[in-house]
């Protein structure tokens, strides 16, 4: 794999102060497949400063040319798909089908989505005798995760971008070549010098000197509750703008009206896609007394179907917490009916398709963010105890709710204490705002919601 043995800042190439490195693994056979520079708190100086520098003159930038520079970015990503989906397939271990359908396929979307956005929002309106203007917040910092590469960065980068705001981003360091794709993208894209820089590195070095820099306005992290706490309490000290998305913990609620084959087909689908590493997987499902014995059966039967068939999870921490967690089912007696703690491949990171029935509400596994291929089916005795479980997290992501009629799914959907419900299914839409209730998060991404995150409202009165 192609891999930079620099730091994208200021518009170019440039080598780290230090000479350390991090090894980037292939966690489908463990093999080394590159290395990338371990930056540290001075080349965050650096970039932020690359950053803060450039600031004017791309915030005086016209939405229309900030636009263009967004469809070129989308044209290139659109012609270097299949290298995306391939660096993504090497790093994070995806079936290649699934790269090029969505670690591809719905960044892309995104930046396409941010391009039109960019050109069409109102950056000034007027509101009685005042005219209100949309400004640019200033220097993000966006911390992303591994478990959609491409997408978390285009889900930060594109809207900062569309507002006018210049970016240091720190991508996960399990997956730092495709950020090292995105820069080159940004850069043959024609997005101006500093505008965008990426400084490669650890968590808690690089990713805490920029979250705690001076010289940024506002954090942009998508990552772990625990790490999502601290920056928070940073941002928060320093009065600085935070958009969080953290975990989730999303119920799949299957009505008694609904098709049960498809609810339940479609939701160990949505939990095995990715092997389970989605914020917003639906992981619980909830099925009503009556139909509960067989919707234990067609989702254990559904999920034999995905062994050999799914890839590893991102790193040998990940499988050791997933099969844990796994573990820690069986010990609070949650019945196994499909996968189960043994890894399935003496090589690679790989989890079993895993399905546990007799979950009770309380048992960690119905409780905790597994991020891994593991779902728990619960039983419901009627509506009111369906909605108990399904708000009775911390969590606060999405949800889908599943019923022969609608509105009546509707009805469910907005009783739930969650920023996204899919009614029967749902797809995938670039425009619909994504982000948490309660401690799944703060902000939302995507859409116009996604970018007005990144900007600041100053109100002229006359
Ligand atoms: O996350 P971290 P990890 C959840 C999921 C997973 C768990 C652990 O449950 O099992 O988190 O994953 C950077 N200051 N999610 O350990 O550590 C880090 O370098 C600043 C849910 O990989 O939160 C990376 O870039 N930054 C989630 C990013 O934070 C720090 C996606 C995320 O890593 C830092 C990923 C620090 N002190 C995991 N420490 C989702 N919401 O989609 C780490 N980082």
């Amino acid at each position: 794999m192609k891999a930079h043995d620099g730091l994208y800042i200021d518009g170019a190439w440039r080598p780290a102060a230090g000479g350390d490195v991090i090894e980037v693994v292939n966690p489908a056979d463990e093999q080394v497949i590159g290395h990338v520079p371990a930056g540290t708190a001075l080349d965050v100086d650096t970039a932020v400063r690359a950053a803060r520098a450039a600031l004017p003159a791309w915030a005086a930038t016209p939405p229309a040319e900030r636009a263009a520079r967004l469809t070129g970015l989308r044209d290139i990503l659109l012609a270097r798909r299949d290298e995306i989906a391939e660096t993504v397939t090497a790093e994070l271990g995806s079936p290649p089908q699934f790269s090029q359908a969505v670690h591809a396929g719905v960044p892309i979307a995104v930046a396409g989505s941010y391009a039109e956005l960019a050109a069409s929002h109102s950056f000034e309106e007027r509101a009685g005798n005042s005219t209100v203007l949309h400004e640019p917040i200033g220097v993000v910092g966006a911390i992303t995760p591994w478990n959609y590469p491409l997408h978390q960065i285009v889900a930060k980068a594109a809207p900062a971008l569309a507002a006018g705001c210049t970016l240091v981003l720190k991508p996960a360091e399990d997956t730092p070549l495709t950020a090292q794709l995105f820069a080159e993208a940004v850069h043959e894209a024609g997005v101006p010098a500093g505008v965008f820089n990426l400084v490669t590195g650890l968590g808690p070095v690089a990713g805490q000197a920029l979250a705690e820099h001076p010289g940024i306005d506002m954090v942009s992290f998508t990552g772990s509750t625990a790490v999502g706490r601290q920056i928070g309490a940073v941002a928060g000290a320093a009065v600085k703008k935070v958009a969080l998305e953290l975990g989730g913990k999303s119920a799949n609620v299957i009505l008694p009206s609904a098709d049960l084959a498809k609810a339940v087909n479609v939701g160990v689908a949505n939990v095995m896609s990715n092997s389970g590493q989605t914020c917003s997987a639906w992981t619980r499902m909830l099925v009503h007394a009556s139909r509960y014995d067989e919707a234990v059966e067609l989702a254990a039967t559904a999920a034999a179907k995905y062994a050999g068939r799914i890839g590893p999870v991102v790193n040998a921490k990940q499988q050791a917490r997933v099969r844990g967690y796994i573990e820690q089912g069986v010990a609070e007696g949650a019945r196994l009916v499909a996968g189960g703690p043994e890894a399935p491949r003496d090589r690679g990171y790989f989890v079993s398709p895993t399905v546990f029935a007799d979950v009770t509400p309380e048992m960690t596994i119905a409780q905790e963010e597994i991020f891994g291929p593991v779902l728990s089916v619960l039983r419901y005795e009627d509506e009111e105890d369906a909605l108990r479980i399904a708000n009775g997290t911390v969590y606060g992501l999405a949800g889908a709710v599943w019923a022969g009629d609608e509105a009546e799914a509707v009805a469910f959907a907005r009783r739930m204490d969650t920023g996204q419900v899919d009614i029967n299914g749902g797809r995938f839409n670039p425009l619909a705002p994504f982000g948490g209730y309660k401690q799944s998060g703060v902000g939302r991404e995507l859409g116009t919601h996604g970018l007005a995150e990144y900007l600041q409202t100053k109100s002229l009165q006359f």
